[in-house]
């Protein structure tokens, strides 16, 4: 049993946010009951289509991608993605975001009443939109101000995902801990750019997206270990981990559970083979 700020899950491996939907289609392939957690998609207020595409590019070791928070809003969260997962035992993070600090908390307010909701996971770190998103989780005083306000509405535990595009990320972290996060989850993915060199055009429609995968992960275990010497919370950590030896090394270097992403995406049983390869 691992506890992250009260959520108590069967093992540390949670599919994270945006890799994993709402949980459906993975449903078909295997018992959504063996997993620790599900983070969801971001969920915003109102529904959002995204970017235009072409919006993931694969790279070495890795991908990009510049999604745009698409989603279909919180209240077809409500009354039909959660509906579906709580069928399972698992508990269920809401990973929310917006444009906005009202936005943020309106989604917020609305998800602390829903007791089918195991915790939520704030996501101040997405790279691709141009308002809130990133904008928020560069920034200290911004991450602070943001938690401060969303705190005293969320009613369970609040996991703040903290970006890696900064300069120090343990300044972001103790903001985010100083007022009021129980959890923190890192990292978001890292700022990139590809360009197709026959086309000359970049090879995603906003140029720039996040970069994931296996690429990133030594910046995540050296995020992870150095947030760990500054914060008495629980850490999540994520990026590139695609086997149980990676588990290990990021529980080594501070974290007490972790996220599997991308590699949701090379095996779609991924998870789950983790699962069973932890000693
Ligand atoms: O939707 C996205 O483009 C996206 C988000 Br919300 C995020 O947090 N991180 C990311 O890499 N992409």
């Amino acid at each position: 049993m691992v506890d992250i700020a009260g959520i108590k899950m069967k093992n540390p491996v949670m599919a994270a946010s945006g890799t994993f939907g709402f949980g459906e289609e993975y449903a078909e392939l295997y018992d959504l009951n063996k997993l620790g957690a599900i983070v969801t998609k971001s969920v915003t207020l109102k529904p959002r289509s995204g970017n235009p595409p072409p919006r993931i590019c694969e790279t070495p070791s890795g991908m990009l991608n510049s999604i745009g928070l698409q989603n279909d809003g919180l209240e077809a969260f409500i009354t039909k993605h959660l509906p579906f997962l709580s069928k399972y035992s698992t508990p269920i993070i809401v990973n929310v975001a917006g444009e906005t600090m009202e936005e943020y908390a309106e989604v917020v307010k609305a998800l602390s009443k829903e007791s089918k909701v195991a915790g939520i996971e704030l996501n101040i770190s997405c790279p691709n939109v141009k308002k809130g998103g990133m904008a928020f989780g560069v920034d200290p005083q911004l991450t602070e101000e943001i938690v401060k306000k969303v705190r005293p509405l969320a009613g369970k535990p609040l996991i703040v995902k903290l970006s890696p595009n900064v300069t120090d990320i343990t300044v972001i972290a103790k903001a985010a801990v100083n007022a009021g996060a129980d959890a923190l989850s890192l990292i978001n993915t890292v700022l990139g750019m590809a360009i197709d060199i026959k086309t000359k055009k970049p090879k995603l429609a906003t140029i720039t997206g996040g970069l994931s995968g296996p690429a990133i992960k030594p910046i995540a275990v050296r995020m992870v270990w150095q947030v760990a010497q500054v914060v008495n919370v629980p850490i999540i950590g994520i990026g590139g981990i695609m086997t149980a030896d990676d588990v290990q090394e990021f529980l080594l270097a501070g974290a007490s559970a972790v996220q599997v992403g991308t590699g949701n995406l090379v095996d779609a049983d991924c998870a789950l083979r983790i699962i069973e390869n932890l000693p």
